[in-house]
């Protein structure tokens, strides 16, 4: 049997589509949104502290940093500070799951869908943003010591927003407006979405 027979784990599939370009910010802003209820414009009333119409870098990263730090302190589970490579892999539904494995089937079956669908809000992932967990775990330990802290799980986080936030203004204002907003959000969902289906049909190859 190989990792991919095993079902998938919204957990993970969430995890994996966080390293997607666009994603982080956007991520934490529509599940507010969803979870609050709202419509329409999703989160982007909740994020703009100041109500002045526009999302700027700040007001993106104080949410994003404070979920970091809670999902940070839900995997440290001896409550040390660090997490090691077993803490850091933990999710709700343990899964060894490695899309890394069919990273290059993913990339062809969304590049497909896309092209069949003629949906232009569906960005083509590329292979390297289906890391495996141990790949994953490298990369943020930034100084190679076997232990993530949350200062550089903090430091990704920061990067990783700050380059959402590039992407998401259009007309580099160095504001998200809500229109804006509203695009990345659709590209987000549509993407989100084409990578699930791919995922769930390669799976579903793999079974039979
Ligand atoms: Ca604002
Ligand atoms: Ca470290
Ligand atoms: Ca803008």
């Amino acid at each position: 049997m190989t990792n991919l027979t095993k079902k998938i784990n919204p957990v993970v599939l969430a995890s994996i589509l966080a390293t997607t370009i666009l994603s982080m910010s956007q991520a934490a802003a529509f599940d507010r949104g969803e979870r609050g209820g709202q419509r329409g414009s999703g989160g982007f009333t909740r994020i703009d502290v100041d109500q002045d119409g526009l999302l700027s870098l700040e007001e993106l990263t104080s949410p994003m940093m404070a979920r970091s730090t809670r999902k940070f302190n839900r995997k440290d589970s001896d409550e040390d500070g660090f997490l090691t490579l077993e803490e850091f892999q933990q999710t709700r539904n343990d899964t060894s799951l490695n899309l890394a494995d069919i990273a290059d089937e993913i990339v062809q079956c969304v590049s497909d869908v896309k092209a069949e669908s003629g949906d232009e809000n569906i960005m083509v992932p590329t292979a390297d943003q289906f890391m495996s967990v141990e790949d994953k775990f490298a990369n943020m330990d930034a100084d190679s010591d076997g232990f993530i802290s949350l200062d550089e799980l903090q430091a990704k986080v920061t990067d990783k927003i700050a380059m959402s936030f590039i992407t998401m203004d259009l007309d580099a204002d160095n504001f998200v407006s809500e229109e804006e907003f509203n695009a990345a959000n659709l590209v987000r969902s549509a993407t989100k979405q084409a990578i699930r289906q791919c995922i769930d049909e390669i799976n579903a190859d793999e079974i039979i």
